[in-house]
């Protein structure tokens, strides 16, 4: 399968967050896009392509275009405002705090607009995301056209991004953006099955009340781990979205056994939607050996994770997700690519 990739993610370097009482340097690395690129040509996945430009008139279909609009101006803002560093905020409307009092502040902005600090600006921040944002598009093209697969090799990542928020090394959506674009082009529906380690917060709330995209999200329990405050099992989906949201919360520690059941089943219920494309938003911080995630996957596993995907038998988009172990998770990630085109 062919691999959407940019260099403009580099530019989104030296950047930082909030992580156990410190500021410190974001485990979200250049070095991960760096070596599954190195990889994927290493092993001859296919070819790879660079991002077509888009304008931001699908993203604007899933993320408020007043956020979008913010995005590309947070860290000239922050450096007019006499900060120097990476732009973090401090300060959010949290409870008893007004949602719907916008600050003209760039730190009240970044409050305003994130669910945490760890989804911080350098300069190179935004060319990075919109980079991400067209790859993801690109990729989608490739699918829509008639390829069985492609994979975006996103990078920062997007699925803790919501409508309105970043956070969590997020800022755009990149598998949501994608769904929509499948949609625009005439797709019924889209399933997007997120198997990265954190709960997907952001596709959920974007798709929640839909019934054109189902969303399946495979995670650890968050009451247990990041994001926290949502991802629970009951979370079904409202009004139109009613039964198309599907969370599969499971323990720190789950390994292959109890994964591979939840993902069994997350299957299952995107074949009985049938959608017309598969979207994954592909995470491998599920490793063993990933520095901030807690299961217990192997690398013999990905490639199963793969063949089960391929098994839906569906026209498929990979989007790059999370993922920290950085020299591994290039052989887990193109193990998964790799089972999926050998199945
Ligand atoms: C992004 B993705 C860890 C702090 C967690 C944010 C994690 C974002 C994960 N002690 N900070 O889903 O891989
Ligand atoms: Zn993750």
């Amino acid at each position: 399968m062919k691999t959407v990739y940019s260099d403009k993610h580099l530019g989104h370097s030296g950047h930082n967050e909030l992580n156990g009482g410190r500021i410190l340097p974001s485990f979200e690395l250049p070095s991960r896009a760096e070596y599954i690129v190195a990889r994927v040509r290493d092993r001859g996945l296919g070819e790879v392509l660079p991002p077509v430009e888009h304008d931001l008139t699908i993203a604007s279909k899933v993320h408020d275009p007043a956020f979008l609009a913010f995005l590309p101006t947070a860290w000239e803002r922050w450096l007019a405002e006499g900060n120097s560093g990476p732009a973090l905020p401090s300060s959010w409307p949290a409870k008893g705090l007004r949602r719907d009092l916008v600050p003209t502040s760039a730190t009240g902005l970044l409050g305003h607009y994130s669910i945490d600090a760890s989804a911080s600006f350098v300069e190179g921040t935004w060319a990075a995301v919109k980079a991400a944002h067209d790859c993801a598009l690109t990729a989608a093209g490739l699918v829509a056209g008639g390829e069985r697969a492609a994979f975006a090799l996103c990078r920062p990542p997007g699925h803790h991004a919501g409508a309105d928020f970043m956070g969590g090394y997020c800022f755009i959506n990149n598998a949501a953006v994608a769904a929509q674009s499948f949609l625009d082009g005439g797709a019924k529906r889209v399933a997007i099955l997120d198997v990265d380690y954190h709960h997907g917060n952001g596709t959920q709330q974007i798709f929640y009340e839909r019934s054109d995209v189902m969303v399946v999200n495979l995670h650890a329990d968050p009451r247990e781990e990041y994001p926290y405050f949502l991802g629970a099992a009951e979370e079904t989906g409202a009004g139109a979205g009613l039964g198309f949201n599907h969370n599969y919360p499971m323990p720190l520690g789950t390994a292959w056994a109890g994964w591979s059941a939840s993902l069994e089943d997350g299957c299952r219920k995107i074949t009985a939607y049938d959608p017309d494309v598969v979207v994954v938003s592909l995470g491998v911080d599920t490793f063993e050996k990933d520095p901030i995630s807690g299961f217990k996957l192997k690398t013999e596993d990905y490639p199963k994770i793969g063949q089960r995907i391929a098994a839906l038998g569906k026209p498929t988009l990979f989007v790059m997700e999370g993922g920290y172990a950085v020299e591994e998770i290039a052989i887990n990630t193109v193990g998964v690519l790799e089972g999926f085109e050998e199945a």
